[in-house]
């Protein structure tokens, strides 16, 4: 039985990943932070009581920026694969926090990887590194591949840009098993209420169902090379499995713009947005709706732009070319964009039908805007 450790366990990719890796007899370790709230939603199927014999699914107390506590856990779980997912990982709040995000996510897999040196467990434990489109940042060249020039545009990808070239370096001066996996943007039902497709895919449902009026958005010019979380952590896993330690870029080969993305979410709900109007002025109304369920006015204004969601400075286009993933790895993702939107659209209309049902009984539900 395998062994694997795995950061970030509680985040969209951390809940894919440990459930493929238990569907695979692995013995699966998580990291999770302290809070104040209960942070393991995403997991909470999962959990095994830890007074049961021979459980396979553990969590331990930890955070990236604490090297000994790094070091205590991979002493005492002596994984042989440990995926480094955790991160401070939303690229607006990484302008607001640059410092937080510089030692969480760029010096985090140094003391991932420092640790398994100082423990002697070269040989042994393999490591992903969960490395970013969001690397590329100004367009060099399209598509991009493993050796597309990168020019980071945030201090998230600054800190991942430190993060990629320590986990090369430990592989080169060590020997290591330790590569990157280049992911582009992957979305899913699990993905955080603030990330573009979910903040949009949650807006789509909750408009068309009466609890919120509007939705606020910011660049909707960005394009985006979308795909499915679950196919994503299917190629983390394969990464690891290779006989030499590379990098890999992940992705669909196909973009798609914000604006794109709306219309898609909204025609899941039988709503038809046409934009007019340009730059932060620039509005989304309701052409059609063809849901008797929902009662929306035509040319009602349901989509804005909101300049405080700009960023400082943007990546205005991702697109990936994965030939070699699917070349040496086999990876092919089995979820395209309209399967994607469907899934998640699917997901929260179910979610936000114990809203609805609140609402007709009274209650007040907040317009919370994030
Ligand atoms: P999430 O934001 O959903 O999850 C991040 C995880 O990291 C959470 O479990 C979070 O814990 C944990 N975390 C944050 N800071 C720390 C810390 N200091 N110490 C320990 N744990 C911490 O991200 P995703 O699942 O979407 O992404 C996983 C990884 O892949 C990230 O590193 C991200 O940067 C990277 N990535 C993501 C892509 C995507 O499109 N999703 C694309 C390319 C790379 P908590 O739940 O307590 O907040
Ligand atoms: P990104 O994802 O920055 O690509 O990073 P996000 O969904 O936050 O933004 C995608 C694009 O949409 C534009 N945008 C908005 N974004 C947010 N969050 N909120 C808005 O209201 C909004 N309006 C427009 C953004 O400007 C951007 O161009 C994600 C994260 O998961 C990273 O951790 C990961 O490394 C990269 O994907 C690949």
């Amino acid at each position: 039985m395998k062994t694997a450790l795995i950061t970030g366990v509680t985040g969209q990719d951390g809940a894919y990943l440990a459930e493929l890796l238990l569907s695979k007899g692995y013995k699966v370790h998580g990291i999770k932070r302290r809070s104040s709230l209960f942070n393991t939603e995403r997991i909470d199927h999962l959990y095994q009581d830890p007074h049961e014999q021979n459980i396979n699914f553990k969590l331990h107390y930890g955070d990236l920026t604490d090297s000994t506590n790094l070091i205590r856990i991979i002493q005492e779980t002596q994984p042989d694969e440990i995926y480094n997912l955790a991160a401070m990982s939303h690229v607006k709040v990484s302008f607001d926090t640059p410092e937080y995000t510089a030692n969480a996510d760029g010096l985090g897999t140094l003391r991932i990887l420092e640790a398994i040196r100082i423990l002697g467990l070269t040989e042994k434990t393999k490591v992903y590194q969960a490395s970013t489109s969001e690397l590329y940042g100004l367009v060099q060249a399209v598509p991009q591949t493993e050796t597309t020039p990168f020019y980071p545009r945030s201090p998230y990808a600054v800190a991942k840009l430190y993060a990629y070239w320590i986990t090369v370096n430990y592989r080169e001066a060590y020997g290591m098993y330790a590569c990157n996996g280049i992911l582009f943007n992957h979305e899913s039902p699990l993905r955080g209420e603030t990330f573009v497709t979910r903040k949009i895919t949650r807006a789509a449902t909750r408009i068309a169902m009466g609890l919120q009026d509007k939705l606020y958005l910011g660049n909707m010019d960005a394009k985006r090379d979308w795909g499915h979380a679950k196919d994503y952590v299917e190629a983390m896993w394969r990464i690891l499995q290779q006989d030499q330690p590379e990098d890999y870029v992940i992705a669909t080969g196909i973009t798609t713009t914000v604006r794109d993305f709306v219309k898609m979410a909204f025609a899941e709900v039988g709503i038809a947005i046409e934009f007019k109007g340009e730059g932060i002025d620039e509005k989304g109304y309701v052409a059609q709706c063809t849901n008797p369920e929902y009662q929306l006015e035509l040319g009602r204004e349901v989509v804005c732009v909101d300049p405080n969601y700009f960023r400082p400075t943007e990546v205005e286009l991702l697109i990936g070319d994965a030939t070699k993933a699917k070349t040496k790895l086999q990876w092919e993702p089995k979820y395209d964009l309209p399967a994607l939107v469907k899934d998640m659209m699917q997901s929260d209309i179910e979610l936000f039908k114990r809203d609805s049902y609140l609402l007709e009984g009274g209650h007040r539900i907040l317009n919370y805007h994030e």
